[in-house]
């Protein structure tokens, strides 16, 4: 990503197809129109949703993955799909294209999603496949012995991929059980030579639990095929004993051939859509070791740098720093790669939540931010977490406003720039940026306060500008409910609003209301 870009995700999870706020229109078409306000914004990056077909069709947000290679140009008619629809949520093929050719034309970069963990909407007529059943919350145990569902059983679920409307067109890779996993769906269950529907009342647990979902794992390759045995996949998450499992028919990353696809797949989606980068689905359930190999092989086919953020969710850092020493440290050719930092995300919330009895300086302590800045991709939100999907990962207060997202990414470019000195006390911290880079415009103060609304707070902070005025730009605050942008003197701070010497030694006093930050900026330092 480039130096202190902003990456852009351009979809939510409830978005409407083709919604009014798009004018109506597909996402790719609302895209291209938007490519020149976004880059006049300060976005050098957007991250577009999967655009490729999944198995809801039309009204799929994309992870449900049903062809990689069909972006919105095959009519799913014949296969499992509503009849007459070529296009994605998001639009066809060309329209995808024409967005993207916009989005380059006015130097926003493009980063697509991949989601490879599995797949979605195979048709049911495969073969039925050695299985075992495993628990769902420890994935090492095996029900063996000699009961419902225990020890070997053959099962079958929809896990044949024959793509017959693309034909062999871009890949003639077809799809079956064999390259796969396990899959927590089965249309039947054979087992001691009955066989019966895995949805009837006889699949039920014998404990009566019919909500519970169970994992078939796969046991066997085909004969002569090496490895014969399947198993979990290596260098994935730990929880649950082995978490490579989460969703869908799970994609077997043991199988040179499927390893194989997959990065065909990648360089081919690259050079089509002419990419400049990846945001990776649910990582923790990927080989770490496939995921180096797989950014490894796209960079080096397409010649591109292709910047990549791998999506790991986790409350803690230390499985961030396993995961980027596992791909950017070790094996043969070691990749770079950042990672979306949920650990800072959660503190948000928390924050949000907790309001004053928040200590704020935890904001900065167990995040990526604070431990491995150059590789943290931080956020806010997400469509995973967004208000409705989660209701226990919703951030208490919803920020909007347009203002106030253009005045933050306008400081980002021109004044979060140089060395950054940073305060903390319980209720208020801050953040000086020192300038003195090639584009920096000046000193930049940045004070967040979580104290009670309308007491103001302040904190001692060195500027390393010694007598130095600095003035108050902007206040950023909650009013009616939208975050609004205070400028000019702030009547709240009376005649000391207006500014702030720093003394002798570069030491100055910097204020901040409560539930507000507030931006001061070096004497004669002006923001464009
Ligand atoms: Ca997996
Ligand atoms: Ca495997
Ligand atoms: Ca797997």
């Amino acid at each position: 990503m480039l130096n202190n870009g902003v990456m852009f995700q351009f979809f939510s999870w409830f978005l409407p197809t083709d919604a009014s706020i798009q004018g109506s229109e597909p996402l790719w078409v609302f895209l291209e129109e938007q490519a020149a306000n976004l880059s006049k914004a300060g976005i050098t990056a957007v991250w577009i949703p999967p655009a490729y077909k999944g198995l809801g069709g039309k009204s799929s947000v994309g992870y449900d993955v049903y062809d990689h290679f069909d972006l919105g140009q095959y009519d799913a008619n014949s296969d499992e799909f509503s009849p007459g629809e070529n296009r994605t949520k998001y639009g066809d093929k060309d329209q995808l294209l024409s967005a993207v050719k916009a989005l380059k034309s006015n130097g926003v970069q493009v980063y697509a999603d991949i989601v490879i963990n599995h797949k979605f909407g195979g048709k049911e007529e495969d073969y039925f496949w050695k299985a075992i059943r495993v628990e769902k919350n420890n994935r090492n145990y095996e029900r063996r012995g000699n009961c419902f569902e225990c020890g070997e059983i053959d099962v079958k679920g929809f896990t044949k991929f024959d793509f017959h409307v693309r034909g062999n067109e871009h890949s003639s890779f077809k799809w079956n059980v064999c390259h796969f996993d396990a899959l927590d769906t089965v249309t039947q269950i054979s087992q001691g030579g009955n066989t019966w529907n895995g949805s009837s009342e006889e699949f039920i647990d014998p404990n009566g639990d019919r909500k519970s979902k169970y994992i078939y794992r796969f046991l066997y390759n085909e004969a002569g095929w090496n490895p014969p045995e399947k198993s979990f996949d290596d260098w994935v998450s730990l929880e649950k004993g082995n978490f490579d499992y989460l969703t869908g028919n799970d994609i077997d990353f043991g199988r040179f051939d499927v390893r194989e696809e997959i990065k065909y797949w990648g360089q081919w989606l690259v050079d089509e859509i002419d990419l400049d980068g990846f945001r990776i689905d649910a990582v923790k359930h990927i080989s770490a070791d496939y995921i180096r190999e797989w950014v490894g092989h796209v960079r080096a086919k397409t010649s591109k740098s292709l910047f990549t953020v791998a999506e790991y969710i986790a409350g803690g850092t230390t499985p961030l720093h396993d995961y980027i020493n596992r791909v950017s440290a070790t094996g043969s050719f070691p990749q770079n790669i950042s990672v979306l930092d949920f650990p800072l995300r959660f503190k948000f919330k928390q924050a949000s939540f907790d309001n004053e009895n928040y200590s704020l300086p935890d904001l900065n302590r167990g995040t990526l931010m604070a431990e491995q800045p150059a590789l943290a991709v931080t956020f806010v939100e997400n469509h995973d977490y967004e208000f409705g999907r989660d209701p226990d990962s919703k951030y208490n207060v919803y920020p909007s406003g347009q203002n106030y997202i253009d005045i933050l990414l306008k400081l980002r470019s021109q004044f979060a720039l140089g060395e950054e000195w940073y305060f903390e006390e319980k209720n208020i911290v801050g953040w000086l940026r020192n300038g003195f880079v090639s584009g920096a415009k000046g000193a930049m103060v940045a004070v967040i306060s979580n104290a009670p609304g309308g007491t103001v707070q302040s904190i001692q902070m060195n500027t390393g500008r010694k007598n130095k005025k600095f003035y108050h730009f902007a206040t950023l605050k909650l009013f009616a409910g939208q975050f609004v942008v205070a400028r000019g003197p702030y009547s709240l701070f009376g005649d000391r609003a207006g500014e702030i010497w720093t003394d002798s030694s570069g030491s100055g006093k910097f204020l901040a209301e409560g539930r507000t930050a507030s931006i001061w900026l070096e004497e004669d330092a002006v923001l464009n």
